[in-house]
């Protein structure tokens, strides 16, 4: 119990002080130890692999200790805690991140030095950690820096997949996908606990066994599999705070199959027991429909029922009454994929713990939030009735129980209108009955937040229209944010100082409000000099990674205009490669002598597409043909280029976003619940081509329509639009570059047949010809923007001035005052 007593506070804060004045002295020898006793190399020769692992083991030893004083500090003050359930973060690498927090960033650069090694040089050497698919999952990641660094009482709880979001690899412009078994070189930065492990059970009967003179329900399961933790240490920023993103592995069960063993099938019964394993072993790489699977519906509940142990059993070591967990514990369900919680905490507290339903009913509907992160109806989750009843026959009970309680009480409240009750029951009565999982989250938590102010409009007038008629108090939003750390700190060093030199202060990495003080100095041609200066090294470091991993070479003088993003029909990656094959057409066609007003353009894409996602992928084979046939052309030259970078991930983001010139989101209007890159780029002084969704809407509140480019349908004609069909007006332009694609000017001519076939004759669902005219307008504003250079720079100045609302520590504050009724709890340092 080092922070017991003051006295022993007082020690710690010196030895901090000593480790701080010994600049990078103390960070050597502890690189050097763990050179030669974790990696076991000799600490005269050992490679950058090596030198890295090294360091992160010394930075881990820094966090494991706060992260100690972090828990037992947690432990003495007994907070009310949130519970953050996520089936996906996305943390992309760890060191960087880690070393700035700590706020070693330079004692680590000195010591590498010393010998011999370059920081930046090893920080490439470590993968990236991605159990998660797309912006909900790198949301995640953002709000446990933000929750770690305000101090709040809060545990991530997850799944240790050994296989991430596969890895994308471009072959003949196609996307193929391998496998990213990321955990082969060990992974410093987990803490495997071996002695946190809880049974998890699958299958079974439920039997009414005699209770009190009355019968209960047993559940008796028929598979056991042990989940293990793994403990993934978040450091704050500026604060000791260190807490814990706890991710479950399946590991086989140690209780015995009897009977295999009895009946001598002594290997059978040790494969079968491996097979446990399976259930965390891989990552579902589709972002929005998985419906009906088993395994996921396994892993679902895998990780609820291990986090809702690991939850429960800390609540009873210091409290021994049900009724204060409401006190003590909030749990925010992310997205519907935890949402078997709700029938889990519901069979503890009346199975196990023997509380009656209504007095667990009352204390489930008090601790349960949900955010839902989509419009899709396709993202809204359905389990199949059957599926549930093998896997978790009780929890299937449950759920009926709690439908048959809420129908009853819906009954009171609106009358016998069969169809809006049909609409809201948790059962789906259909060709497949199954479970309907955002209306069970919808009913048993006290709030649903959406991600945007659109958003929960949507929700509210379109989505969940029933449920916000019937508790308009339960629905709210919170504006996504993202962390200023990573995405400007550690990803953008450069423009990291300069912002703190103009402010005069580090603030604003803890409080990123200060940034509005750019807005005094947008105008100052000393900062526009320096601002230009600091872009211009970022592009350079940008142009060197594309014409290494493409041998495109693209000229820094150039626009980059960039779009990354998971590949969606939505998404509308197809509108901007379309774009680009107009602005291809017209250099074409141009009169040499005019091709000198062209703004030269270097055109950037990347993203995954699901593996079973057809069309998405047709989109990347076709980025990658038309960029074939631009890049080929000595017609074009510099004027425009296109690269598709492939394996797109955090790191690359990182990279990406700090050189980026202009960026396009592009969603037709109502179909983005939030997006959150926006705001990456934003921070980053990068100006955004955009429509009108999600939360760009916010954005347009904060820096203004004259500093962004805004085009296409608005949310509310969509509708109208959509119903014109084959007869709604598309430009004469669309047309004929759609023509160009199925005339196989840029080849596959069949392949692409059916990607064309989906933006026209009446098949146009995502308004792409109908939004081109004002896109190629937006895109005309952008160029012209860009030729004035220092109008361009004082637009990039306000949109970071700008950025400030959009940080994940101003979400998280909104959902700890509103959603979870939590309070800083600092550890003292
Ligand atoms: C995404 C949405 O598509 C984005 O608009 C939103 O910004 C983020 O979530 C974060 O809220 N999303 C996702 O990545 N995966 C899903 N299954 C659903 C939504």
């Amino acid at each position: 119990n080092r922070i017991e007593d003051d006295q022993s506070l007082e020690k710690i804060k010196k030895a901090l002080i000593d480790a701080v004045d010994g600049g990078g002295g103390e960070v050597k020898k502890d690189i050097l130890d763990h050179v030669e006793y974790t990696v076991a190399r000799s600490r005269f020769s050992f490679d950058d692999f090596e030198a890295y692992q090294a360091l992160a083991h010394s930075v881990r030893d820094r966090l494991i200790e706060r992260w100690h004083d972090t828990q037992i500090h947690f432990k003495k003050k007994d907070p009310k805690r949130i519970y953050f359930l996520s089936l996906e973060f996305l943390m992309g690498r760890s060191l960087s991140n880690s070393v700035i927090n700590l706020g070693i960033r330079d004692q680590c650069a000195d010591a590498l030095k010393e010998l011999g090694f370059e920081f930046e040089v090893l920080a490439e050497q470590e993968g990236d950690a991605a159990l998660g698919n797309g912006g909900l999952a790198r949301l995640s990641a953002c709000q446990m820096d933000s929750l770690a660094t305000m101090d709040y009482p809060a545990w991530g709880y997850g799944l240790r997949y050994q296989y991430g979001l596969f890895r994308q690899v471009i072959l003949d412009g196609y996307q193929h996908e391998q496998p990213d078994y990321w955990l082969n070189f060990g992974n410093p930065w987990e803490i495997e606990r071996v002695h946190v492990t809880y049974p998890v059970k699958f299958y079974g009967t439920v039997e009414d066994e005699n209770f009190n003179g009355g019968s209960r329900k047993v559940w008796l399961p028929g598979e056991t599999v042990e989940a293990v933790a793994y403990d993934n240490p978040i450091p704050g920023h500026g604060t000791r705070n260190t807490i814990t993103l706890r991710l479950w592995a399946a590991k086989p069960s140690d209780q015995i199959d009897m009977e295999s063993y009895n009946t001598g099938d002594y290997i059978n019964a040790v494969v079968n027991r491996q097979r446990a394993e399976t259930i965390s072993s891989v990552l579902y790489p589709d972002d929005r429909s998985y419906q009906g699977k088993e395994l996921r519906l396994k892993q679902q509940y895998f990780f609820v029922s291990a986090s809702l142990q690991d939850i429960i059993r800390r609540f009873k070591d210091s409290h021994s009454n049900f009724d204060d967990f409401p006190e003590k514990v909030a749990l925010q369900l992310n997205d519907t994929h935890p949402a078997l919680a709700i029938a889990e905490v519901m069979r503890v507290l009346v199975d196990e713990e023997h509380l009656d339903w209504n007095r667990a009913w009352g204390i489930v509907c008090k601790i349960f939030s949900f955010t839902t992160h989509t419009v899709l109806p396709e993202g809204l989750e359905k389990v199949p009735v059957d599926l549930l009843e093998s896997l978790l026959p009780r929890h299937l009970q449950i759920i009926y129980d709690i439908n048959f309680d809420y129908i009853e009480e819906l009954k009171k409240r609106i009358g016998l209108d069969y169809d809006r009750l049909s609409r809201m029951s948790i059962v789906e009565d259909g060709a497949v009955k199954s479970i309907r999982m955002a209306n069970l989250a919808i009913v048993c938590s006290h709030t649903v937040n959406g991600v945007s102010r659109v958003h929960s409009e949507l929700l509210k007038t379109r989505v969940f229209k029933d449920f916000y008629e019937l508790w308009p108090h339960k629905f709210d939003y919170k504006t996504n944010g993202v962390t200023q750390r990573r995405w400007i700190v550690v990803s953008n060093p450069s423009l990291s100082a300069l912002i703190s030199k103009w402010l005069g202060t580090e603030a604003w990495i803890r409080d990123v409000g200060l940034l509005a003080g750019l807005q005094e100095q947008a105008a100052n041609v000393d900062l526009h000099e320096e601002w230009r200066m600091v872009r211009k090294v970022n592009k350079m470091r940008l142009a060197e990674y594309i014409e290494a991993m493409s041998g495109i070479k693209v000229s820094v003088s150039a626009m980059f205009d960039v779009q990354i993003k998971r590949i969606h029909e939505y998404k509308r990656q197809l509108l901007n490669i379309l774009g680009i094959i107009h602005r291809y057409d017209c250099i074409k066609n141009m009169e040499r002598s005019d091709r000198t007003k062209v703004v030269p353009r270097v055109c950037i894409i990347g993203g995954k597409a699901a593996p079973g996602y057809e069309i998405a992928k047709k989109i990347i084979k076709l980025c990658n043909a038309v960029a074939e046939k631009i890049n080929n052309d000595p017609d074009v030259g510099d004027l425009l280029k296109l690269v598709f970078i492939p394996d797109y991930n955090v790191s690359v983001a990182e990279l990406v976003i700090p050189g980026a010139d202009l960026s396009q989101h592009i969603s037709t209007a109502g179909h983005e619940a939030s997006g959150t890159g926006n705001m990456k780029f934003l921070m980053n002084g990068c100006l955004l081509l955009a429509t009108e969704d999600g939360s760009t809407a916010e954005i347009i509140e904060e820096i203004g329509e004259d500093n962004m480019f805004l085009f296409g349908a608005k949310m509310h004609e969509v509708p109208a639009l959509r119903e014109k069909g084959p007869t709604l007006k598309v430009p004469l332009q669309f047309a004929s570059v759609v023509r160009m694609v199925r005339d196989g000017y840029f080849g596959f001519r069949d392949y692409f047949e059916s990607l064309c076939d989906k933006v026209e004759g009446g098949n146009d669902f995502y308004l792409l010809g109908y939004d081109f005219q004002s896109y190629l307008e937006a895109q005309a504003a952008a160029d012209k923007a860009f030729v004035d250079q220092e109008k361009w720079t004082r637009m990039s100045i306000l949109s970071t001035a700008g950025s400030g609302r959009f940080s994940s520590d101003r979400t998280i504050e909104e959902y700890a005052e509103k959603t979870w009724g939590i309070e800083p709890c600092k550890c003292p340092f």
